[in-house]
């Protein structure tokens, strides 16, 4: 029998409000993965839409954590990063891929930092310069257009896209990594998804459903957490965010039809069981 696959994921604990490591275990378990974490910082709730959130940076315990695995001798078939808790943390989670990256490491990161045009107010400006170096250790990149363009220093555009404009930013993005995935595509106001570009194929894949017009917090660490799952249970890349989309946009619609808070996040728990038969 295959030895079970084990995944590293570095991102914040949000005490309320479904993002994050709160996504990402659950997420990650359910599709058979032992999941280790190593949280960045610790909030009440996450940034967006509630005031007023307790904020515990653990910078400083990244390191330690990630020095005592290794003399553990701890392998991991996936590192997965997301929200960071600090401008500094960069560079250190930078150090702990070197750390803890082998052969059979993937390195999956969600560069994390904005959304709807803006970069999350607790971030310097400085910060997109930052995660360009974190994106250059990654082998899978999936920013939003948002971060994209910030990735890449290119104005912010709303959609509807056009195609080429999406293919030239999915290229423009193979600087980074091997393997891009982009976030919030949609060519029309019906159907909303994902697109991925394989650089080592010259490969590019779309996958969309219904467009729902409401914004849910926490979607994008749904979605990533279902994408490093499928990626790590060996699907291929164009399946891989088929799954994450469908997985996504299911949970967003049972929120939308229980008509719950967006700040909540989405109800991603009632896919859990089927997540595996996507
Ligand atoms: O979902 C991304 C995310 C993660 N963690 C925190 C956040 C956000 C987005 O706003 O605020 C703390």
């Amino acid at each position: 029998m295959e030895r079970q696959k084990r995944i590293v994921a570095i991102h914040d604990i949000s005490c309320f409000g479904r993002c994050s490591l709160t996504v990402a275990l659950p997420i990650i378990s359910a599709a058979g993965i032992e999941t280790s974490i190593i949280p960045t910082a610790i909030l009440s709730t996450h940034t967006g839409g509630f005031t007023g959130f307790t904020y515990r940076d653990l910078t400083e315990d990244i390191l330690p954590i990630v020095k005592h695995w290794k003399s553990l001798n701890l392998e991991f078939d996936a590192v997965y990063t997301g929200f960071l808790g600090s401008f500094e943390q960069i560079d250190i989670v930078c150090e702990a891929i070197d750390i803890l990256k082998t052969e059979n490491t993937r390195i999956i990161v969600d560069p994390v930092m904005a959304d709807h045009g803006q970069l999350y107010k607790i971030f310097p400006a400085n910060f997109p310069e930052g995660m360009k170096k974190l994106c250059k250790k990654a082998d899978i990149i999936m920013p939003n257009m948002t971060e994209a363009v910030f990735l890449l220093d290119e104005p912010y555009k709303t959609g509807p896209y056009e195609p080429e404009y999406i293919e030239n930013i999915l290229k423009k993005l193979s600087q980074f990594a091997n393997q891009v995935v982009l976030t919030g595509v949609y060519f029309d106001e019906e159907n909303l998804g994902a697109a991925s570009y394989d650089k080592t194929t010259d490969k590019i894949s779309y996958s969309f459903s219904k467009k729902i017009n409401q914004f849910y917090h926490g979607t994008g660490d749904v979605f990533g957490s279902a994408l490093t799952a499928a990626i790590v249970n060996q699907n291929t890349l164009e399946k891989a965010i088929d799954i994450a989309v469908k997985f996504t946009a299911q949970s967003i619609q049972r929120s939308y039809d229980a008509q719950t808070d967006p700040r909540c996040g989405v109800n991603f728990e009632e896919g859990l069981e089927d997540l595996l038969k996507l």
